[in-house]
């Protein structure tokens, strides 16, 4: 069993440092290894992943933090410097358990131990400023940076997409999420001052340059978590891998929709229903979209950039069905802003944030006009973010990096 309760004091803010402070005042001892795993934007190419398509992430400097110690003891002990809150449990008998943020750890364990990795015990602290709940992957640093961190504790010498997939495992049997492999691609592979186009089929990947002092990635956030949205997420999966399924038995060639044309579709309309039909269909041009997209930034053409953007968030919103009003809202109002290029719904949906290209000169103008606009129909302003690219999953050396 597991054994999870709250600490009573509340955590300083969390830096690197405050976490290591943290792992040195529960566990008695300094931590030897300090690891940083960012959290992750999506410029474009939603609900890509899993059908085999195409997305273009980038790390961001919103990071969690991990303190992390192999130990003598037969106990993984697992401190959350936000929450307050620890959880412990054997390494030989790691499970599921009722305690959310912990699941994300010990699935990464599991995966280990499923590659034949005989994971000790050890101790951890980990914390950030990665919003939760944002649409910025959270849980995928959650699992990358403790993959990262046992595999370099124990030399298992596992190469880092094998990381990004056993965290991705991870989170299918710990969180129940049947997610693809771009937000743990993304934490594991960025690279400062990039964005990255990966082909979730052959793992292929391209870094395209992107600048953010020269075109700001602004996030504005909704605030809203849907209490359906794993559920629904899981369901859009299903509804792709049925329209295959009905697309396979007259070209059996069609893997994934990634393999599928809006001809295939359109000819067997009636028999994929209107439904099947309207979530295929999204998938096929979203990865159209991402290669175009791709194309515009490398002609510098931020404009047809941003039109790939707004045209994803309209099928997002009408075809795909995973954006709400709150979503919608921020993108409508983003449109009547000057020097935004493109703003849409940003990760699986149903909340979380949306994703902005700004004009740096316009950013200050951007986020009041935005801000209001939200609040004059919520009655709240949403919180704003202004992200770089950073690097991927790495040890944070003495110095800070
Ligand atoms: C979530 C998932 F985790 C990703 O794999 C991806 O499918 C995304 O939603 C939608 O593009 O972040």
């Amino acid at each position: 069993f597991a054994l999870s309760f709250t600490l009573s004091q509340s955590p300083p803010m969390s830096t690197p440092s405050a976490v290591a402070a943290t792992f040195e005042r529960h566990f008695g001892y300094a931590a030897p290894l300090l690891v940083r795993a960012p959290g992750r934007v999506n410029l474009i190419g939603e609900h890509t992943d899993y059908n085999q398509g195409f997305v273009l992430p980038a790390a961001v400097d919103k990071e969690l933090y991990f303190a992390v110690s192999l130990s003598e003891k037969a106990q993984i002990r697992l401190v959350s410097h936000d929450l307050n809150e620890t959880c412990a449990i054997a390494p030989d008998q790691v499970h599921r358990t009722e305690t959310q943020w912990a699941n994300y750890l010990l699935g990464v364990v599991a995966q280990l131990q499923k590659r034949g990795v005989a994971v000790p015990g050890f101790d951890c602290v980990f914390g950030g400023n990665v919003p939760i709940g944002a649409g910025m992957s959270s849980s995928a640093a959650v699992e990358c940076g403790l993959a990262f961190a046992l595999n370099q504790l124990l030399g298992t010498g596992i190469d880092k997409m094998e990381l990004a997939h056993a965290a991705q495992k991870a989170e299918h049997e710990y969180a129940g999420v049947m997610c693809g492999i771009m937000d743990q691609f993304a934490s594991l592979f960025g690279q400062a001052g990039s964005v990255v186009r990966l082909d979730c089929r052959s793992l292929e990947y391209d870094y395209f340059p992107f600048d953010t002092q020269a075109c700001r990635i602004v996030l504005c956030n909704s605030g809203v978590k849907h209490s359906l949205a794993d559920s629904e997420y899981n369901k859009r999966r299903q509804e792709c891998e049925r329209g295959v399924e009905i697309l396979r038995r007259h070209y059996p060639q069609v893997q994934s929709l990634r393999d599928a044309t809006l001809e295939q579709l359109e000819t067997h309309r009636d028999e994929l229903g209107p439904l099947t039909f309207r979530r295929c269909a999204y998938v096929v041009r979203e990865n159209e979209r991402v290669l175009a997209a791709c194309r515009h930034l490398e002609q510098h053409d931020l404009a047809a950039f941003g039109q790939q953007m707004y045209a994803s968030h309209a099928g997002l919103r009408d075809d795909y069905e995973v954006s709400c009003e709150e979503l919608d809202v921020l993108v409508e109002a983003a449109r009547q802003v000057p020097g935004v290029y493109g703003a849409r719904m940003m990760g699986g949906g149903f909340g979380g944030c949306t994703i902005n290209l700004v004009a740096p000169e316009q950013v200050e103008a951007f986020i009041g006009q935005v801000g209001a606009a939200f609040e004059q129909r919520f009655g709240r302003v949403p919180e704003t973010y202004q992200t770089t690219s950073v690097g991927g999953v790495s040890e944070i050396g003495p110095g800070g990096r």
